[in-house]
């Protein structure tokens, strides 16, 4: 499919909001282009997120992308929190009032793909986005190389869906543009398994020896994290390694009944904390990764990134529908106060569960803090709320999305 030269809303990026915003606007009637750099195989290979809150399955549902997430995610009531010797569960539907979906983001974005070709959405893989101008003038100009031509798409707005290392934010000026960062000093050896998952539900673990986590993708495909050093490599890590290490940090009652198996995908994600303000500069709109990235501990990442995306579909929607701006002016103070609070959680949960420096004031105060926030009603409630996930909120309406 030849690449339009002029659209309605121009899309960097097919990841899960590129790819999401691109069915919602399409729904809504509104034209899109999506230009994404890499190979379509490249994209959904990636290994990801793994839990959605309720909010995120009820974007997908209204995008019809729910089918296979409704059948195939499984729905967990509790997480637990292993810490001092003992495994302390957070009974999410009695703090918060419903689940988590467990759910790979490669599924997500597999679903997402296959409805936007049902759409006959104009997708275009390996094509690169080079820089957009125009961001303050009478159109946004998207520019981009193709067999070697340097082209331009020219477009009402766009949808920065690029991720964290894409060309969208650097699209705003220096002198407008404001960053917030926190990198940890570890990152998280990520192995996936087609092994019986540690535990019916996640268990992340606090541990003298480092941070661990085990969730899974089905019955019968596990994937398991442990806290590692920024320099370490994937190489010193064979697999008989990594399931020794996971054994010594998870409970004795989950490590006796592990199943271990060949890893078939395993990687070493850093860790940062990292906002981008504003998330709107005249025709651009940052969204997901593209303005902030948060340490995936609160299993935010992918849910900020369709929060983002159903704000952004509905303030487009009353712009185009309705000649009502209010809605893509408010975008990035609606997104923003949302990224913020799930930053705050993801950065406490950080916090609390990793060993940090060797201060043992600090690992007795961790312990000190888990116990009150999994020994409370209070400190339940206020890790069930944000696990499950905070309202999303419309930026037209201010009520609750979708
Ligand atoms: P993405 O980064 O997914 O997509 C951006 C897309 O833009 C990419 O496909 C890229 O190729 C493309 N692009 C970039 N520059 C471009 C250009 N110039 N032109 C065209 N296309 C361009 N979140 C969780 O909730 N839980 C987790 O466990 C978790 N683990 C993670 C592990 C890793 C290693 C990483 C990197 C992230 C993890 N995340 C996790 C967060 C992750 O899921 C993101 O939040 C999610 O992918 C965000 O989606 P997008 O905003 O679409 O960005
Ligand atoms: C995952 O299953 O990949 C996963 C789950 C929860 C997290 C992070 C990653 O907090």
């Amino acid at each position: 499919m030849k690449i339009a030269a002029r659209t309605q809303v121009g899309i960097i990026g097919a990841g899960p909001s590129g790819l999401l915003l691109a069915r919602l606007l399409t729904q809504r009637g509104i034209d899109v282009v999506v230009l994404e750099r890499r190979s379509r195989d490249y994209v959904e290979g990636r290994i990801r997120a793994g839990v959605l809150e309720q909010g995120s399955a009820a974007v997908l549902d209204s995008a019809g992308a729910a089918e296979r997430m409704r059948t195939d995610g499984v729905e967990h009531d509790g997480v637990q929190i292993a810490f001092d010797g003992r495994i302390e569960r957070i009974d999410l539907q009695r703090y918060a009032r419903m689940p988590v979906i467990v759910y790979g983001q490669t599924e997500v974005t597999k679903d997402l793909y296959q409805l936007n070709r049902l759409d006959d959405i104009s997708i275009h893989y390996e094509v690169q986005a080079s820089g957009v101008t125009g961001l303050d003038e009478g159109a946004a100009r998207i520019h981009y190389q193709e067999a070697g031509r340097k082209l331009e798409l020219v477009c009402d707005f766009v949808a920065g869906c690029d991720g964290y290392h894409g060309v969208s934010r650097q699209s705003i000026p220096a002198d407008v543009l404001r960053t917030y960062e926190k990198t940890y000093p570890f990152g998280w050896l990520g192995v996936l398994s087609n092994t019986r998952p540690a535990s019916p539900e996640l268990i992340y673990t606090n541990h003298e020896r480092g941070f661990a986590l085990c969730s899974q993708r089905s019955a019968t495909v596990s994937r398991n994290y442990i806290q590692v050093a920024t320099d370490d490599s994937v190489e010193t890590w064979s697999d008989t390694a990594f399931w020794d290490e996971l054994r010594r940090r998870v409970p004795a009652e989950v490590a006796d009944t592990l199943q271990t198996g060949p890893s078939i995908e395993k990687s070493i994600a850093p860790l940062r904390s990292f906002i981008a303000e504003p998330l709107r500069y005249g025709r651009l709109f940052l969204v997901g990764d593209s303005g902030h990235i948060v340490p995936p501990t609160g299993a935010k990442g992918l849910n900020l990134a369709v929060s983002d995306t159903a704000m952004l579909a509905s303030a487009l929607k009353a712009y185009y529908a309705d000649g009502d701006a209010q809605g893509i002016d408010r975008y990035s103070t609606v997104a923003l106060k949302r990224v913020w609070q799930a930053q705050r959680f993801s950065w406490w949960f950080t916090m609390a569960t990793h060993r940090l420096a060797d201060s043992v004031f600090d690992q007795r105060m961790q312990i000190v803090d888990l116990d009150y926030f999994t020994g409370t009603e209070a400190g339940r409630t206020s890790i069930a709320e944000n696990y499950v996930g905070l309202p999303i909120e419309d930026p037209v309406t201010g009520h609750s999305l979708p």
